[in-house]
């Protein structure tokens, strides 16, 4: 499809929609020209308890990078979240919860939730959960999981969640570097009809050495499995809450104090614990969900991310209730039990805005209009999509098909790190052209720079950089501010690096061409490659490892793992199935490998770096165009290579 491709904002959509193109306008150069202005006005969208005098104090000067948003306000964000919605919608849906199963789901009304809330608020706080002790959280897309974040954001614990399909391994790495001091998971959760083990994962995990941080495990029943008991250690989550009051206090916070953790890949070494703070998180998050999805009240939103995900934090818990709306949480998955379930779940709780995945997307066309089948998804309004480069053969068929040629698609570039959406359409006012994230978001100022860190002008491709802060942006890595600075601001000094890159065309617009890193993203998920290759190198018959990434039509990106064997092992059906198990066990079931490929060595420079560029080449058969190979080692490695992927 060519970026010629328009749809442009009907005159309708235009009138209907909380902003128009030059509303936008004129708001976005106000909020570059005097970001304290604006932002000064726009934190009002929260309730504060002690209203800030400063709002914005940052430097992304080399050495000196410091982020501070509102610094002297204080706030709560369960407050926000609930309870100044309680005088005028207390008995509306705040969640609405829709099972695996399609005969299970419940609504939770924002007085529900406050009692919900404030009851597991004090069953944390006699627990001697502090202000500042972090929480880990590894629980089923369930209103408990919901719960527990806004309960920790109450009485001012840090929650750290671990999505519930990383490993045991996993867990613990993530549990020893926050030092969580709780973890709070359930029995089993469920998804396409299977069990996922939660509780025993966590088990797992708690017996690695590091893990003796964690003085408790609170445990929801939810499908009331089997699951193994630690008299001393594990607490059921109905009896410690259930005598509880129903009303607890929320803590007045600082807008910089820590509000949660999360874990994400890198280009090297583990996962990054990304820190967000309180004031200019909620501010961010609640600002772009209300423009960016155009919310107006009676919106049933749906977002289907996991809560293990940034999105699911952003768009799924904090943004969508902060704005007083009804958020949809899904335990299932798009596909079960029919393919046309998504649909079916819109058509039933007619969901009017719709926030997912390219993958899935690309997952449902491959089914045709079997993923629409009997359903007419007439309450849609608004489509959106996240996580990856959406491609316009799939953007086009989410447009026609779901959206029934009359939804426009707010495509939105973010990362974990920007806390919310920086670049996107806004309904009314962005003319859409498929594959295109578009423009930035209020406050947001990106810059395209060549290598060397020079600012590009123009039509013309580059690194996507951020020139300035915004409110949501992360603050620090936990415990390792040396580890940020070097991550996102060493490689070009004075700017907030992305990893990713992009072109920008005419009109200023941006299409995001992916990372420019060793970050993998696999159906959405990003993942180190280093991470892989290190859970790789961990099997005892593995020498090295090397992962590069391959198209893949559904899931974006696919994995390709060279691996050479110690000498003595011999490759065999056996063990190519349990070098993909190993990786499976060691991280979760989305890192597994879709190839391995047997190498004998791999191809290094002289001084022993390993050229991924000519193995990425190999990996997608384009090695007719290698390029420069005159710093190899050995050259006849690469012709090998070439020879047995023509083979596998
Ligand atoms: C929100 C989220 C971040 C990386 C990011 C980029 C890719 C996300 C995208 C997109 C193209 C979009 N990405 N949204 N690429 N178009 N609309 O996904 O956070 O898990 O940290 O991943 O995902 O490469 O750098 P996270």
């Amino acid at each position: 499809m060519s970026e010629n491709h328009v749809y442009p904002v009907s005159a309708e959509l235009a009138e209907k929609s909380l902003l128009t193109n030059e509303q936008y306008l004129a708001d976005y150069a106000a909020s570059i020209n005097d970001p304290e202005a604006f932002w000064g006005e726009k934190g009002k969208i929260l309730d504060w308890i002690k209203p800030y005098t400063k709002v914005k104090n940052c430097s992304y000067d080399p050495g000196h990078i410091s982020i501070n948003w509102f610094e002297d306000g204080e706030l709560n964000v369960s407050a926000n979240c609930i309870d100044r919605h309680l005088a005028s919608k207390g008995d509306q849906v705040a969640i609405l919860w829709e099972g695996d199963s399609p005969d299970q789901d419940q609504s939770i009304t924002y007085n529900e939730l406050h009692k919900r809330v404030c009851q597991f608020s004090n069953a944390l706080k006699a627990q001697d959960v502090q202000k500042g002790d972090v929480v880990c959280l590894y629980m089923p897309m369930t209103p408990e999981a919901a719960v527990a974040m806004l309960a920790c954001t109450r009485i001012g614990a840090v929650h750290s969640i671990v999505f519930g399909g990383f490993s045991p391994e996993a867990i613990a790495g993530r549990i020893i570097d926050s030092k969580s001091k709780i973890v709070i998971t359930a029995d089993e959760g469920r998804r396409g009809g299977r069990p996922v083990p939660l509780k025993a994962n966590v088990d797992e995990a708690l017996e690695k050495e590091g893990t003796d941080c964690v003085e408790k495990v609170i445990v929801f029943k939810n499908t009331g499995g089997d699951v193994a008991w630690h008299e001393q250690r594990d607490l059921d989550w109905e009896t410690i809450t259930a005598p509880q009051s129903e009303q607890c206090e929320p803590t007045a916070m600082n807008a910089e104090d820590p509000l949660f953790i999360l874990y994400t890949s890198g280009s090297t070494g583990t996962p990054k614990g990304v820190l967000h703070t309180t004031g200019g998180y909620l501010v961010y998050a609640t600002m772009t969900f209300k423009y960016v999805f155009d919310y107006q009240e009676g919106d049933i939103y749906w977002c289907t991310a996991d809560v293990g995900w940034i999105t699911g934090h952003s768009y799924l818990v904090y943004g969508p209730l902060a704005n007083g709306a009804t958020t949809l949480l899904f335990e299932g998955v798009p596909t079960y039990p029919t393919t046309a379930r998504m649909s079916e779940v819109v058509d039933k709780h007619n969901v009017t805005l719709l926030y997912t995945a390219p993958t899935a997307i690309r997952a449902l066309m491959a089914k045709g209009d079997d993923a629409i089948k009997g359903t007419s998804r007439e309450s849609l309004r608004i489509l959106g999509s996240v996580g990856e480069p959406i491609n316009p053969e799939a953007w086009e068929w989410y447009y026609d098909k779901i959206g029934n040629k009359s939804c426009p698609i707010v495509d939105t570039w973010w990362q974990t790190e920007t806390g919310g959406i920086l670049i996107t359409p806004l309904p009314g006012a962005t003319d859409l052209k498929p594959g295109s994230a578009t423009r930035p978001f209020f406050g947001v100022q990106p810059a395209l720079v060549d290598n060397e860190g020079v600012i590009l002008e123009g039509a013309i491709e580059g690194n996507l950089v951020m020139l300035d802060s915004w409110p949501g942006q992360m603050r620090t890595l936990f415990n390792n501010h040396d580890r940020f600075e070097q991550t996102y601001f060493s490689t070009f000094k004075g700017m907030y690096t992305t990893g990713d890159g992009a072109r920008r065309d005419e009109d200023g617009y941006y299409w995001i061409t992916g990372r420019v890193d060793d970050v993998l993203n696999v159906s959405g998920h990003r993942m180190g490659t280093a991470e892989i290759e290190s859970a790789l190198v961990s099997h005892p018959k593995i020498a090295e490892a090397a992962v590069v990434g391959v198209p893949h039509e559904i899931k974006g990106q696919g994995i390709y793992a060279y691996v050479t064997l110690n000498s003595g092992e011999f490759s065999s059906p056996e063990l190519y199935a349990e070098v993909k198990q190993w990786v499976r066990k060691e991280i979760g079931p989305i890192a597994t490998p879709d190839i391995l490929h047997w190498a004998e060595g791999l191809p290094k420079t002289r001084s022993g770096k390993i050229m991924r560029r000519i193995l990425r080449k190999i990996a997608t058969g384009e090695s007719d165009q290698l390029g420069d190979t005159s710093t190899l080692a050995d050259p006849s490695v690469v012709d090998q290579l070439i020879k047995e992927n023509a083979e596998l």
